[in-house]
């Protein structure tokens, strides 16, 4: 593949950055557009927490903490702290000092009439990021969960506060009807010549997107290839609750379920060499090394994919 074609990336939190990371490495930054999850957002003591987009904009800035995957590098709980044992805020959800820079900032911002994508493209343009990040749609959509034992809970409440442990029967996009794709959205996948659907949970990250009215269709119209990225490795999600929530759906954990999660948009499969080789029907699929441990292993799965890609005819 040529060096100068552009990337579009579907991507949600931690699972995704990773082969962001691997992507920045092996092509100029600057062709990369990243069409990020913002299902999990939500408002926390007045501020507008965006997970996912902070996940890969630290990523990107080399700022991320290396230990959780999420937050800074680093950072202090002096404000959080202070909060608990003060005012008895409840520190569920931990949010440093370094972080709470972003939140203030992002916050400040929308309330003087920016939009999430513009108040995101001034925060990555201050982080000397080159790629571009891109809110999935500027309207809240929030990721609701229908639990089997507590009913429906708010992304955050079920995935953190909880501990992604409550049984999951439904999932719901709150307000996703009222979502539009930005015209950022629009040209990043019209423009690119590969598409790529991040190794990131598919019913909790990747789905949101999917739910924004005219995303699929302009997914399956695009002439460039779309290629999506297991995040089922031997038969089991590496971290976090793909593969319980699909049991908890009645879907068999294998990368199988996931290709055909993905049917009429995706063209090719990126699979583990760990799993069972599997039947994916008319679509075009490789078996590779994505277990993304460091960073030469994500560098490599990045390069693979992309000469992989490349290597098809027209
Ligand atoms: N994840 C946790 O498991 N516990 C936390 O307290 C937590 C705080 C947090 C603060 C800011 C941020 O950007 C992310 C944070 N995350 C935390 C991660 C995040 O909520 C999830 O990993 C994603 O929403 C799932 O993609």
């Amino acid at each position: 593949m040529a060096l100068a074609r552009n990337i579009a990336v579907l991507i949600g939190g931690v699972g995704g950055a990773k082969l962001a990371s691997g992507l920045a490495a092996v092509v100029p930054t600057e062709r990369l557009s990243f069409i990020v999850n913002t299902g999990d957002d939500f408002w926390r003591l007045g501020l507008k927490i965006c997970p996912d987009l902070d996940t890969l904009m630290y990523t990107l800035a080399g700022l991320v903490n290396p230990e959780s995957g999420w937050g800074v590098k680093a950072d202090s709980t002096v404000a959080l702290d202070f909060l608990a044992q003060r005012y008895q805020v409840e520190p569920w959800f931990r949010l440093g000092d370094k972080d709470l820079a972003t939140h203030l900032l992002r916050t400040h911002w929308l309330n003087d009439g920016r939009s999430l994508t513009e108040a995101t493209a001034c925060l990555v343009k201050r982080l000397a990021i080159r790629s571009a990040i891109l809110p999935m749609c500027d309207e809240e959509a929030p990721t609701m969960l229908d639990t089997v034992a507590d009913g429906e809970l708010g992304f955050q409440e079920y995935f953190v506060k909880r501990s992604w442990a409550p049984a999951v029967r439904a999932i719901r996009h709150k307000n996703c009807e009222r979502a539009k794709l930005s015209a950022q959205v629009r040209r990043a996948l019209t423009r690119a010549d590969i598409v790529l659907i991040a190794p990131s949970n598919p019913w909790l990250s990747i789905a949101p997107i999917l739910a924004i009215p005219g995303m699929r269709d302009l997914l399956s119209q695009l002439a460039a290839p779309v290629v999506a990225v297991t995040p089922i490795i031997a038969g089991d999600a590496v971290k976090g609750p793909t593969a319980k929530i699909m049991r908890e759906l009645g879907l068999q954990v294998r990368a199988s379920a996931i290709a055909r999660y993905y049917r009429g948009i995706i063209s090719g499969f990126v699979d583990d060499l760990r799993n069972e080789p599997a039947d994916f029907a008319d679509l075009r699929s490789i078996q590779l090394d994505t277990l993304m441990i460091d960073q030469a292993r994500k560098a490599a799965l990045a390069q693979a994919t992309l000469d992989w890609v490349g290597s098809w005819s027209p």
